[in-house]
């Protein structure tokens, strides 16, 4: 097994595991596919796919990354950890030591060499060539998602472009505004490789966007690498195939084969629209600014090509477990920078950019602050508004154990660090736009040399007596799932958030 190679192959694997459910009835794309989504997802329910979405003959399909076990069934992986390990791996490769040593190094090597994306002739995703006057965004079924939105946008698209001096190839997803036949919105946010490529760009940037990939490439599209990575090779490597591509027909990139749909065209330079409001995943409308122009001079597609879309509003959303994905994919990454950082969670409902829980294995005095910083400094992270450290024995996933180390060891006026720096485009709250306060909330165990008394000893049961409550269970008469449903639990918890 390997993960899907196109949507069509990801769509039937998704039918046969039970986990995509086909809308025969006409629904319309503006609004009525978001209310019938927004309920599915924070049910924890089935990809969706529209058939017949009221004024498109193309098809959608939604929903597709909405839980745990369909983006593991993306990744063919049996959890996201695992991926993360993959990655892993690789970046912590060994010089070899012995004969075994050098043949499982060799398998790595290959892999990454098999991570290049691959040029191809000809692909599925040029079936149809649409240029000229019969370029026709409004022929896809694209969603209007929420009632205050400007327009209907482009929810789930993998953006590609090229640096202008060093021709190397970003590929980011943002929305983009339809504005009329063969024009759009591109949204591309202050702190992103495609506003920098298009920032660098004299004259005009040529861009060509793929829409319905498999489900890997896709996510890679939302990946935060540094700028001078191709997530086109993270999207090979996480597949263990490459990305196979063909020359665009109206521009000088290359596109993926077996996309559904492409979309090829140019940016020029201070050519600039009014993009928004949109409602999006901070869960508020964020406000109308100027945006680039997207021309699009040619829109490639499959036969019957199939729309892809997803719907961001209110945590919690479809793009949760994208945002999960990546925490966890990115672990051993971020753990090469700081290997203090045993594992961190970004909870859903901060919208990813609000809160990092971060457990560290703490060696000296001010070492929470250290990682407060490294976070701080680290890709996109760095907009991260709160962070909280804890000793390397909590789970930062069990938020109810995370409060009760923040009510315990935190003392306000010693453990809490206050800071400033960039924040997230969309982020409502600071005074300034892009710019604001940072808290930093140390609630490890602190010694003397931080200014503590002496740290209490945690309470712990003897391992004596449990073993022996164990072995006399039976003997009190109390039944045994009485003490294993944990009404406090992560599983409880996560089930509140869900609702
Ligand atoms: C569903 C979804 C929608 C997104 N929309 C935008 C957007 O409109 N603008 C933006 O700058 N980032 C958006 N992002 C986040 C970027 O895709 C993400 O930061 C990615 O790393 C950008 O790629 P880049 O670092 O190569 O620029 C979105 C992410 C997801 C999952
Ligand atoms: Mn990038």
């Amino acid at each position: 097994m390997a993960p899907p190679g196109d949507l069509r192959e990801w769509i039937g694997l998704l039918e046969r595991e039970g986990e995509l459910v086909r809308v025969t009835a006409e629904v319309d794309p503006h609004l009525e596919v978001t209310e019938i989504v927004d309920r599915v997802v924070k049910a924890g329910g089935p990809a969706l796919l529209f058939e017949n979405p009221k004024g498109s003959s193309h098809p959608l399909l939604v929903n597709q990354f909405g839980t745990e076990r369909r983006m593991c069934l993306a990744f063919d992986a049996d959890s996201l950890d695992e991926v993360g390990r993959r990655l892993g791996d690789v970046l912590e490769m060994q010089p070899p030591q012995g004969l075994v040593d050098k043949v499982k190094g060799l398998k790595k090597l290959k892999s990454i060499a098999d991570s290049q994306p691959k040029n191809v002739r000809s692909g599925p995703s040029q079936e149809v060539v649409l240029t000229g006057d019969d370029v026709d965004l409004s022929a896809l079924p694209v969603q209007t998602c929420w009632p205050g939105d400007a327009a209907p946008f482009i929810t789930l698209p993998a953006v590609i472009t090229r640096d202008p001096r060093t021709g190397g190839r970003n590929v980011g997803m943002y929305r983009m505004q339809v504005l009329d036949r063969s024009s759009t919105a591109m949204h591309w946010q202050i702190h992103k490789d495609g506003r920098a490529d298009y920032l660098l760009a004299d004259g005009k940037l040529e861009v060509a966007v793929a829409l319905g990939l498999d489900p890997v490439t896709a996510y890679a599209a939302s990946a935060p690498l540094p700028k001078h990575v191709d997530e086109l090779m993270l999207a090979g490597f996480l597949r263990g195939e490459p990305v196979e591509l063909v020359p665009g027909k109206t521009v000088d990139l290359e596109v993926p084969a077996n996309a559904e749909i492409v979309l090829e065209g140019y940016i020029g330079k201070d050519d600039l629209t009014t993009e928004g409001p949109f409602g999006d995943h901070t869960g508020y409308y964020s406000p109308a600014e100027p945006f680039p122009v997207f021309h699009v001079t040619a829109i490639t597609t499959r036969r019957d090509a199939i729309y892809p879309s997803i719907v961001v509003g209110k945590p919690p959303a479809e793009d949760a477990w994208l945002g999960k994905a990546t925490e966890r994919i990115f672990l051993p990454a971020i753990r090469m920078s700081a290997p203090e950082i045993v594992d961190y969670d970004l909870p859903v409902a901060g919208a990813f950019h609000n809160c990092c829980i971060v457990s560290i294995r703490k060696s000296y005095p001010g070492h929470a602050q250290k990682v407060m910083h490294a976070i701080w400094g680290l890709g996109l992270l760095s907009l991260t508004k709160s962070v909280v450290v804890v000793d390397e024995w909590v789970d930062v996933h069990d938020y109810n154990e995370v409060f009760f180390r923040v009510g315990a060891n935190v003392d306000p006026k010693r453990d809490v660090l206050l800071s400033e720096g960039p924040l997230d485009h969309l982020d409502h709250a600071p005074t300034l736009q892009f710019y604001g306060g940072k808290i930093g909330i140390d609630a490890t165990h602190k010694g003397p040399e931080e200014g503590a008394r002496p740290w209490p000893e945690e309470i712990v049961m003897s391992d004596e007596v449990r073993s022996l409550v164990d072995v006399r269970w039976s003997e009190y008469g109390i039944r045994r799932e009485a003490v294993e449903a944990d009404g406090h639990s992560k599983g409880a918890l996560r089930q509140l958030l869900r609702r």
